[in-house]
């Protein structure tokens, strides 16, 4: 049988595995996005939104949304027989940066999500990553109604070095998400090869 003769004299591939997180402002769709992809069920820290947070929880354009990440999302995509990630999406809200410090140790990179309607709700999160050197892509994630900006215009508006990429993609969508992740994969392994030619010369 040809097939159990190859499968057998295959070494068995030991999967390289990254860590990438999913940032972004309050209800962007972080956690949408991780259980977009995940082969795994993800893991989940939801809790319902509730009238005493009203004021604090800013839910316009996503009214629809009843729940909120307390602690963080976990799921994982094998993108290559030899490339798993393990996928972090923080929560959303100001109250829960305590958190972010722990869940950014040892990513190798990050998706930060915005939605256009709100774009200064993700100014936290690409500064976090800017100032701490780990590289980014900005998902532009198209929700419904939402107006579409050019990418440069996104770039712009949120004043993004020009290696940053910047991509339209929608949460709910497997195939979308992939992109994303592949384009974070790509941005940070050149990141990296950059920085190493800048030690070494
Ligand atoms: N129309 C549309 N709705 C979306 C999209 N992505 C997420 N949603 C909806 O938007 C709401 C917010 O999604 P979540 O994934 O919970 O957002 P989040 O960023 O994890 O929110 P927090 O953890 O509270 O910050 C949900 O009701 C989703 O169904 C999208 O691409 N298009
Ligand atoms: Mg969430």
């Amino acid at each position: 049988m040809i097939f159990g003769r190859t499968e057998r004299g295959k070494a068995p591939v030991e999967p390289v595995t990254l860590k990438i997180l999913v940032a972004g402002g309050f209800g962007v769709g972080k956690t949408t996005m991780v259980g977009a992809v995940s082969e795994i069920k993800p893991l989940r820290t939801e809790e319902l939104l509730t009238e005493a947070g009203r004021p604090v929880d800013d839910t316009s354009g996503v009214e629809g949304k009843h729940t909120t990440t307390v602690a963080m999302d976990f799921g994982r995509i094998t993108l290559r027989e030899d490339l798993v990630l393990y996928l972090f999406g923080t929560p959303g809200q100001d109250r829960f940066w305590f958190l972010w410090d722990e869940l950014a140790t040892g990513a190798l990179g990050a998706v930060v999500l915005a939605d256009t309607r709100r774009l200064e709700d993700c100014f936290a999160a690409v500064d976090y990553f800017e100032r701490r050197s780990i590289p980014f892509v900005v998902g532009v994630n198209c929700f419904e109604g939402a107006a579409r900006y050019p990418n440069e215009d996104v770039r712009q508006a949120l004043d993004l070095d020009p290696g940053v990429p910047v991509v339209l993609c929608d949460a709910r969508d497997r195939e979308s998400v992939k992109e994303v992740l592949i384009k974070v994969v790509q941005h940070a392994m050149a990141y990296a090869a950059d920085r190493r030619q800048t030690v070494t010369t």
